[in-house]
């Protein structure tokens, strides 16, 4: 069975707490039991991991090769940022698919960038908190093979 880490970054915690206009209304929580259901219809297992702090993340992606068949990311605000973010992803070589909520390319010139997209396979955006479910189903497809 595929397993798949779905990893998300700084104040994705405080997701459905303020901006719905931007992010909705769903909780981090709401992500995570998305993502539980969505591996569930196509026979993927995941593991769902929230942290504000870059060097977890990048501990846990190092961590990630060898235990996990891809990783589904959404690094907030790293992602325009992290070049060590970057760096880790690349390291794994694991197939990565990208998450934004937000439509990133229609929003502030600085977020229209992000050094994550360099190591991934597939970039998800604007799609809202659906846009894990595709990411997930994305990753499993990649997996069986295209
Ligand atoms: O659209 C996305 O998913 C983002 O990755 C979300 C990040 C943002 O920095 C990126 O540019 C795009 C922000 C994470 C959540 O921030 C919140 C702010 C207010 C209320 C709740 C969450």
């Amino acid at each position: 069975m595929a397993s798949i880490l779905v990893l998300n970054g700084p104040n994705l915690d405080k997701l459905g707490v303020r901006d719905p206009s931007i992010y909705g209304t769903g909780s981090l929580q709401d992500v995570e039991a998305l993502c539980e259901k969505t591996a569930k219809e196509v026979g993927a297992h995941v593991v769902c991991r929230q942290s504000n702090a870059e060097g977890t993340l990048i501990d846990w992606i190092h961590e990630a090769r060898g235990k996990y068949d891809a990783i589904v990311i959404n690094a907030g605000a790293f992602s325009h940022t992290s070049i060590a973010l970057l760096d880790a992803l690349t390291l794994t070589q694991l197939p990565i698919i990208e998450v934004h909520i937000s439509n990133i390319h229609a929003r502030e010139e600085f977020r229209r960038h992000s050094y994550i997209s360099h190591a991934a396979k597939a970039v998800l955006c604007g799609c809202g908190i659906d846009g894990y479910a595709y990411a997930i189903r994305t990753a499993a497809k990649l997996l069986n093979g295209g």
